[in-house]
């Protein structure tokens, strides 16, 4: 049997740099290689330089590195997205379209690719959206992400591939900087409030949105990747963390930080906040691989300040 050897696409962004680093701890740096646009040293474990838009390059790498599983993460996210629609929809397919047939062509089955709430359309914005809502995207991310879901299911029914994926929420995190999505902004707003600035909101105060701490994303992630086949029974899971608006998450930080005053000037990303769900059901994951989360807007809320304020030091 090969040795375990897990290749990453994206590895870099705010997701990769944190699930990347979570993979070296299950599986050993041996087991991971993290590639990516722009690489760095002293990332603990392989990097390799890789644009998953050239398919050669992709199977030059899975040949060479003997891979045995793909975590692809690379992606235009939502906002960006909207910037520049038809780029988004050639990027978000060719790389996954690359990535699923080099790896049906060098035998390997289990490719994790994570979806998004943004599956979801503007019908889906009232209570918590059920798994097998319709999916009626209306940004061309939203709709790359359901073709992605689509195709995982086509491999899978087509060459018992083993694709699975996950519609995160926003993820908050304070490894890395979110690149380019609508929700990049419950982020920002941990940076501003360490470094004492003022925060102006590109949503309105009472825009509410599933969002999910970084550390609960990883470990739904190792849990469905780890899950016996048998168990997973749909290709795409919704996951739920916390729900809030900007207010909220506002009022959270003042209590750390009274002082700390957030502005609103709503502008393009409001309309995509309003096209997504204010929360998910996940009963399917609970039920299906025992997903439960951790973090609470309370406890997520004093972790991040906490840790932003160590790296200042
Ligand atoms: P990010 O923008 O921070 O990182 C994406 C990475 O992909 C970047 O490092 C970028 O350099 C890389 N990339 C772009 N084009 C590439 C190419 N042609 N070849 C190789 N790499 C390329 O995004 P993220 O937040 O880390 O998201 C990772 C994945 O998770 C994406 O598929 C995204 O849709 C999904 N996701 C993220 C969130 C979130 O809140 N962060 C939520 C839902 C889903
Ligand atoms: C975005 O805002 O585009 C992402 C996402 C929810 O997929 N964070």
């Amino acid at each position: 049997m090969k040795a375990q050897k897990i290749l990453i696409t994206g590895a870099f962004g705010q997701l990769g740099t944190a699930l990347t680093q979570a993979l070296i701890y299950h599986y050993g740096a041996e087991a991971v290689i993290a590639t990516d646009l722009k690489v760095q040293d002293n990332f603990g474990c392989a990097t390799q330089t890789l644009d998953a838009t050239d398919f050669e390059a992709i199977d030059a790498v899975i040949r060479e590195h003997q891979v045995t599983e793909i975590y692809h993460l690379a992606a235009i996210l939502s906002a960006k997205g909207e910037q520049e629609p038809l780029k988004t929809w050639d990027l978000n397919n060719s790389t996954l379209f690359n990535v699923l047939e080099a790896a049906r062509l060098n035998g390997i089955r289990k490719i994790f690719f994570p979806s998004s709430i943004a599956v979801f359309g503007p019908d889906s914005r009232s209570g918590s959206t059920s798994n097998d809502f319709p999916l009626n995207p209306t940004t061309v991310y939203g709709i790359s992400k359901v073709a992605g879901e689509n195709w995982a299911s086509y491999y899978n029914s087509r060459y018992g591939m083993d694709v699975r994926c996950l519609r995160y929420p926003g993820l908050i995190s304070h490894e890395a900087m979110p690149g380019g999505g609508t929700t990049d902004y419950a982020v920002a707003i941990f940076h501003k409030a360490v470094n004492h600035e003022n925060f102006e909101c590109y949503l309105k105060p009472d825009t509410q949105l599933p969002m999910l701490y970084m550390e609960d994303a990883i470990n739904a992630t190792l849990r469905m990747m780890e899950a016996p086949r048998r168990s997973i029974r749909r290709v795409g899971y919704n996951i739920q963390g916390i729900s809030f608006s900007p207010e909220m998450i506002a009022e959270e930080i003042q209590k750390h930080n009274p002082d700390f005053e957030v502005t609103y000037k709503p502008d393009f990303r409001q309309q995509i906040a309003e096209s997504w769900p204010i929360a998910l059901d996940d009963t399917a994951a609970r039920m299906d691989w025992g997903w439960e989360p951790e973090y609470d807007l309370e406890r997520m809320t004093e972790e991040m300040l906490y840790r932003l304020e160590q790296k200042k030091r």
